[in-house]
């Protein structure tokens, strides 16, 4: 077994293919390869010690190293390490779970369906979305109308469902009866247009697809509150009511995926509380259980999920691991953390507006165009020139140039294009946010060396 830095590198090299990455080009520059983790640092294999600006893959929302989720694994593992929740069959841990999440959830919302990630939550949504039609006598209303550049997921309806054309183009997606509208992308897309006006124009891109393709054929239409992946895309606030007013008067459901928004992420329990919008089903994952393990989950709101039960008849999906014992027991002491620490409220008081402010601060850098944020999600855009605002020709490697630099400077963060995007751990505290920025900020200037 291999354990030496060169060794692992050549076995990883040799025998496993990662996510998302040219394996090919990966192999011959080596792995970086993370060993331990406390807090909001990450430390790899040579010692190096990293500030996690992402929390993982924006997921450890308690930070690493929580006794009380690992006792809960122990705990858990050593009463009933598995069992299902088929079969007339379920655990404590996961009832458990099942009553926690749902009490932290808007009013609306009683009961949740269990998941392993947030794709398979995704995949949930569009079999329980076109269930839910079709047992409401209308089989053909089962078009969900989604936006280009969303991330909801890598299955073939999370990827389907998602607005990413080079992921379309691998296996021939989106699966039928998909379709996407724009995206609120102010920065990239409207620039030359007043913010609101443009959050409005966009927003009623839905109403215009709804209209073109008719009311008895949408079902849903499904979003993350604030994208994640697609780059920190921030909607101006004339975005999310209009949204909301279109679903409600022509009757279609409403998807909030909360995969990276859940949990705290923008300083309310949901990023649905904090735009004040009213879903019918919530994707959930990743800030779950803090990624110590993995589970997801779609919160049904009662409209849907009391349909269901009085119509009677099987709802046909399921996963093996749909409600696992370890990982709601697991998911119930992050849940707690996060509650009696007052995590969620401390991002919206406190170290939320604290990071915004500091992360701002880099808005003078000759390097930004823009920076943006909520909570503790942050990006910023990398130009060329500021005044008037000119892109890099090549966005990604810009974008690659200074996450390296960032790893060289001690830091996290994490690319699309030239959009730079950080999501630290909640727990963070004032002092590690001022390293944060300091850091980045030196990111930056190493970076201007090489790109002015
Ligand atoms: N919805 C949203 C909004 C997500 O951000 C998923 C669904 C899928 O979750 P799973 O657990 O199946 O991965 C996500 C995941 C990135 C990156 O590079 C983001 C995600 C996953 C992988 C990479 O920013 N988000």
């Amino acid at each position: 077994m291999a354990t030496a830095l060169s060794d692992l590198q050549r076995a990883d090299a040799a025998h496993h293919l990662h996510p998302f990455t040219d394996n090919g080009d990966l192999a011959k520059r080596g792995t970086r390869i993370i060993t331990h983790a406390e807090g909001v640092y990450l430390t790899d294999i040579e010692g190096r010690r990293l500030l996690d600006g992402m929390a993982g893959l924006w997921c450890v929302n308690v930070g690493y190293g929580r006794q009380e989720l690992i006792d809960a694994a122990t705990r858990q593992m050593t009463e009933l390490p598995y069992y299902n929740s088929f079969f007339q069959c379920t655990t404590p841990a996961t009832i458990q779970l099942a009553e926690l999440v749902t009490s932290l959830a808007p009013e609306q919302f009683n009961h949740v369906f269990f998941t392993g990630s947030g794709s398979e939550s995704n995949d949930t949504v569009v079999r329980l979305v076109r269930h839910y039609w079709a047992t409401n006598g209308e089989p053909d209303k089962n078009i969900i109308i989604s936006r280009l550049n969303a991330y909801h997921g890598s299955t073939m309806a999370g990827a389907s469902l998602g607005g990413m054309k080079p992921m379309h183009a691998q296996g021939g997606l989106p699966i039928p009866n998909i379709v996407h509208i724009d995206q609120p992308y102010w920065f990239g897309e409207g620039r030359d247009e007043d913010p609101e006006a443009f959050g409005l124009r966009i927003a009623r891109q839905l109403e215009e697809k709804i209209k073109e393709l008719g009311v008895n054929r949408v079902a849903a239409f499904i979003a993350e509150p604030l994208q994640g992946a697609g780059g920190v895309i921030v909607p101006p606030a004339s975005y999310w009511p209009e949204i909301q007013r279109i679903c409600d008067e022509y009757d279609i459901l409403l998807v909030a995926d909360e995969v990276i928004t859940g949990f705290g992420r923008l300083g309310e329990w949901f990023g649905s509380d904090h735009y004040n919008i009213r879903p019918d089903l919530m994707s959930i994952a990743k800030g779950l259980s803090s990624g110590y393990l993995p589970i997801g989950g779609v919160i049904v709101a009662d409209r849907i999920a009391n349909a269901l039960k009085s119509a009677g008849g099987d709802f046909n999906h399921g996963y093996t691991y749909s409600g696992h014992p370890v990982c709601a027991a697991v998911a119930t002491a992050n849940l707690k953390i996060l509650r009696d620490e007052g995590l969620v409220d401390r991002v919206r008081d406190d170290v939320g507006p604290y990071l915004q402010a500091g992360w701002n601060s880099l808005s003078d850098h000759p390097l930004v165009g823009e920076t943006r944020g909520v909570g503790l999600v942050g990006a910023l855009e990398l130009v060329a020139s500021r005044d008037p605002v000119e892109q890099f020709e090549d966005l990604g490697a810009a974008g690659t140039i200074v996450r390296d630099l960032a790893i060289d400077h001690g830091l996290v963060m994490r690319a699309v294009g030239s959009t730079i995007i950080i999501s630290p751990p909640l727990v963070i505290s004032r002092s590690e946010i001022d390293e944060l920025v300091e850091k980045a900020r030196r990111t930056l200037d190493a970076a201007a060396k090489k790109l002015l």
